[in-house]
C-alpha cells in the first residue's frame, strides 16, 4: 500500500446525511480509536435520527453550514483530517432549481479547503462518477481516472466544479487531498426521492413506482458500506493528490432493478406507471475501480446485489417512522414535475 495516515480525529461534513451517516457509523464499528464531528447544515435531506445511538464520547455534532468560513475554521483547526460528503445530491432537484447546488457544492468546497490549506488537514473530497457523463448502451468501455470530465445536470456540474477546486489547491497550495468518484448508493438512511427508496416506500404506501424515459438507463449499484471502506481505505492509504474511482461492478438498468423490487415486495413485474423523462438524462455510468482495488488492495464486500436489495426492503419495511413524515412532500414535489 502506498502511504499510510493515521487520523485520530476527523471531520466529517454532511455526517447526518445518507452516505456520510453509514460512513460515521463504519468508523465507530471499525476504528474504534477515532473521533469524529459531524458538520451538518440538516436540510431537508440531514437527518439527526441517521445518527442515533452513538455514543458522545465519540462523536461531536455541529449543526452548521460548510459555507460558514468561522466555523469551518474553528473546526479544522481542531481535527487532523476532514471527509467532505456534505452536498445538494439529486439530480431533479438540481434541475428545478440549482442555486444551492452552486452554493454548498462549490462555495462550501472551497471554503474547506482554505481551511484545509490553513490548518494543514488531510482532506478527503467525495465526488461522484457523474463528473464524467455518460456512456452509450453498447460501449465496451468504463469511465477511469483518466476520463474527461463531461457533467450533464447542474448536480453534476457542481460536482465536477468542486473536483477541480480540489486538484487546484493541491496542485498550487500542496494541500494534503485526495479524491473519490464513486457510483450510485443504495442501502439503509437513503433520502426518499432517490430510485430504490422511493419505488419501494411507494409500494408500501400503495402508489404505483415511477419509471423515467424507457427504464433502459443503466447505474452501477454499490453497497454504501462497501463505500465506507473504500473511503477509509483512501483516507488512510491513498496517494495523496490522487484520484480513486470506487465501484463494485454492479451495472443494471432501472427496469431490471425496479422489477427486483417489486418482486422482492410480492407485486407483479408490469407493477408500475412510465412518466416523464428526466431533462438530459444520464444513459449509462459503469465505474473501473481497478487502480483502488490494485494499488489500495480494497476489496467491496457486498457483491450480492439480490442480497444487499432484500436487506434494504426490510430496512424500509421495518422503519416506517422514519421516512413516512417525508412522504407527502417528496411525493407532491414529483407530482409537480409530472414525475
Ligand atoms: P444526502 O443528500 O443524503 O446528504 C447530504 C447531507 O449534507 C445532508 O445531511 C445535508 O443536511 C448536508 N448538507 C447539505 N448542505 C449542507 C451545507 N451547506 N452545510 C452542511 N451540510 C449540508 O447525500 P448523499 O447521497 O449521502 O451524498 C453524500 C455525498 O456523496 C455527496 O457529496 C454526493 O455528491 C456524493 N455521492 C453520492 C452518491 C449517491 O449515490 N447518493 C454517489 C456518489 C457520490
Ligand atoms: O422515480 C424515479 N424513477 C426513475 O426512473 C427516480 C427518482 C429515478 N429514476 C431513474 C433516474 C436514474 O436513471 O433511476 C436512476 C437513479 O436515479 P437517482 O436515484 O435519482 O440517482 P442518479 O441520478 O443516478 O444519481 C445518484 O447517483 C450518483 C445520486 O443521487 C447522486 O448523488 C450520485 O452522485
Amino acid at each position: 500500500m502506498a502511504e499510510s495516515f493515521t487520523p485520530e480525529r476527523v471531520v466529517v461534513t454532511g455526517g447526518a446525511g445518507f452516505i456520510g451517516s453509514n460512513f460515521v457509523h463504519w468508523v465507530m464499528e471499525n476504528q474504534p480509536g477515532v473521533h469524529v464531528t459531524v458538520l451538518d447544515a440538516l436540510t431537508y435531506a440531514g437527518n439527526l435520527e441517521n445518527l442515533k445511538g452513538i455514543p458522545d464520547d465519540r462523536m461531536t455534532f455541529v449543526h452548521g453550514d460548510v459555507c460558514d468560513t468561522e466555523l469551518v475554521d474553528r473546526l479544522l483547526s481542531e481535527n487532523d483530517a476532514c471527509v467532505h460528503f456534505a452536498a445538494e445530491s439529486h439530480n431533479d432537484n438540481s434541475i428545478v432549481d440549482p442555486a444551492p447546488f452552486v452554493r454548498t457544492n462549490v462555495q462550501g468546497t472551497y471554503t474547506l479547503l482554505e481551511a484545509a490549506r490553513k490548518y494543514d488537514v488531510r482532506f478527503h473530497h467525495i465526488s461522484t462518477d457523474e463528473v464524467y457523463g455518460d456512456l452509450a448502451l453498447d460501449d465496451p468501455t468504463r469511465f477511469t481516472e483518466e476520463t474527461p470530465y463531461h457533467p450533464s445536470s447542474p448536480y453534476s456540474s457542481t460536482k465536477a466544479s468542486s473536483d477541480m477546486l480540489v486538484r487546484a489547491w493541491t496542485r498550487t497550495y500542496g494541500i494534503r487531498a485526495t479524491i473519490s468518484n464513486c457510483s450510485n448508493n443504495y442501502g439503509p438512511y437513503q433520502h426518499i426521492e432517490k430510485f430504490i427508496p422511493r419505488q419501494i416506500t411507494n409500494i408500501l404506501c400503495g402508489l404505483s413506482p415511477k419509471l423515467y424515459g424507457d427504464g433502459l438507463n443503466v447505474r452501477d449499484w454499490i453497497h454504501t458500506e462497501d463505500h465506507s471502506s473504500a473511503v477509509w481505505r483512501i483516507l488512510t492509504c491513498g496517494r495523496v493528490g490522487e484520484t480513486y474511482l470506487i465501484g463494485a461492478d454492479g451495472e443494471k438498468n432501472n427496469i431490471d432493478v425496479l422489477r427486483a423490487i417489486l418482486e422482492g415486495m410480492g407485486k407483479e413485474p408490469d407493477d408500475f406507471v412510465w412518466v416523464r423523462d428526466r431533462p438530459g438524462h444520464d444513459r449509462r455510468y459503469a465505474i473501473d475501480s481497478s487502480k483502488l482495488c490494485h494499488e489500495l488492495g480494497w476489496k467491496p464486500k457486498h457483491i450480492d446485489f439480490a442480497q444487499g436489495l432484500a436487506a434494504t426492503i426490510r430496512w424500509y419495511q421495518d422503519n416506517e417512522a422514519w421516512w413516512s413524515p417525508l412522504k407527502k412532500a417528496t411525493e407532491a414535489k414529483y407530482a409537480k414535475q409530472g414525475q
